[in-house]
């Protein structure tokens, strides 16, 4: 079965601007800088989950303005499908 990964942020606290282009944390569909952005955070909110058993994590900041910073917490999920016979 299918092991995805959720990212859930309990505390966000960087610096903010509409687009996060100064502080943000991004959240990437693999194991690396290479694999397709999820995207780019500078504030808490939904779950985020990949598509697969990786999610690479990279947090940017700049050389201004340094905020409480941030914590998340991940977990694995089991996805797919059970086949049930009687
Ligand atoms: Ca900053």
């Amino acid at each position: 079965m299918l092991q995805v990964v959720s990212v859930t942020f309990n505390k966000m606290n960087l610096e903010y601007e509409s687009d996060c282009s100064y502080d943000n944390v991004s959240l990437y569909d693999g194991s690396n800088h290479n694999a397709p952005l999820l995207g780019e955070f500078c504030t808490s909110g939904s779950p985020i989950t990949s598509s697969g058993s990786s999610l690479f994590v990279v947090f940017k900041t700049d050389e201004s303005f340094n905020e409480g910073g941030f914590s998340l917490n991940w977990k694995f999920v089991s996805q797919g499908w059970l086949e049930w016979r009687m």
